[in-house]
């Protein structure tokens, strides 16, 4: 399981990352589009710090992956992270981006389908985030369906997250990933988180209810030789949860705007996301950031318990 990519020219490891790949040491990746394109500055920076020191705390490396200057970066320093987060004008990197933006040395956030590419380069089995992205509401007609499920369907990298928003077609989501073979799985809970809510409407397949069994089941897919990821399904904290109507009915005002705008393609999902903060009056930030740190902390245990897995296994 040693990292192997020190010598790759295209890569940045840092220190610590570096040293944890090598010793065997727990480490999780973590996304870094969410900083970029999914929050405003400052609350981005300080949400991105404040999920890496919720990993520490729980005895884990954690490890943000972007791209900054052309060179694939697999472990952030204080420094990059303020770059990246104050930058304006930053690219959206997800799989089919990475050889341009290290050709033309540029720099930007990678998105889940762009973390779990270079996750699973760098040999890092699972990795944090707040929301997937999935098949967008109107589908049939625009055929956008987020490149992260197309990855999920074939990278082998576990995926923890809150669920979807709805301004997703949930369940359409839900299907896709079930017709690509990925396992959806309730940390706690039989119902599909829906991000801002703790039940989306629609039911998981399973549900666990300890990092064990969690960190069990992916070592389990890896013994067994299938493709592809897992997501774990992580519901935000009732506290700041949002109710599914109120939800709704901004959404559907954000797609107004957004269809008015013409927007289309990669701009979509940043700009629904920056639109639904406006008119939830900051209230969606919130419960973004308090999501993001649930999913460190459970993130964390799970990488704990598998990497624990993986050192008995020799
Ligand atoms: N969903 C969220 N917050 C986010 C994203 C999705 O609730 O920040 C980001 C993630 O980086 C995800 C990307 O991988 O948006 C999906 O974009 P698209 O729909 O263009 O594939
Ligand atoms: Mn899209």
């Amino acid at each position: 399981m040693k990292g192997n990519l020190q010598s790759n020219h295209f890569f940045d490891i840092s220190p610590e990352v570096r040293e944890a790949l090598e010793t065997e040491k727990p480490v999780i990746a973590l996304e870094s589009a969410i900083i970029t394109h999914g929050m405003p500055f400052p609350e981005n920076l300080k949400t991105a710090i404040t999920a890496e020191n919720i990993i520490r705390e729980n005895g884990v490396i954690p490890a943000t992956i972007a791209v900054i200057d052309g060179k694939i970066k697999v472990g952030l320093t204080g420094e990059e992270l303020e770059k990246l987060s104050s930058l304006k004008n930053t690219i959206k990197i997800s799989r089919r981006d990475l050889p341009l933006v290290i050709t033309k040395i540029f720099t930007g956030g990678t998105t889940v389908a762009g973390t779990m590419v270079i996750a699973k380069m760098a040999k890092i089995p699972l990795f944090v985030t707040g929301g997937i992205g999935g098949v967008h509401r109107e589908a049939k007609s625009t055929m956008d369906i987020s490149a992260d499920l197309e990855e999920l369907a074939c990278t082998d990298v576990t995926v923890v997250c809150a669920g979807v928003k709805s301004i997703l077609d949930i369940g359409a989501t839900i299907e896709y990933l079930e017709t690509h073979g990925v396992p959806v799985i309730g940390y706690k809970t039989d119902r599909f988180p829906g991000f801002y809510t703790r039940d989306s409407g629609f039911s998981v397949d399973y549900k666990i209810d300890t990092p064990e069994e969690a960190a069990m089941i992916i070592y389990n897919k890896l013994k067994l030789g299938l493709k592809g990821g897992v997501v774990i399904a992580n519901p935000i904290p009732e506290k700041y949860a949002i109710s599914n109507d109120y939800m709704n009915r901004c959404i559907d005002e954000a797609i107004v705007e957004m269809k008015k705008k013409k927007i289309t393609g990669k701009g979509v999902t940043p700009f629904l996301l920056a639109k639904i903060e406006e008119i939830t009056g900051g209230k969606s930030l919130e419960s973004n950031i308090e999501l993001v740190k649930n999913n460190a902390m459970v993130g964390a245990s799970i990488a704990l318990e598998y990497a624990n897995l993986i050192k008995r296994d020799v």
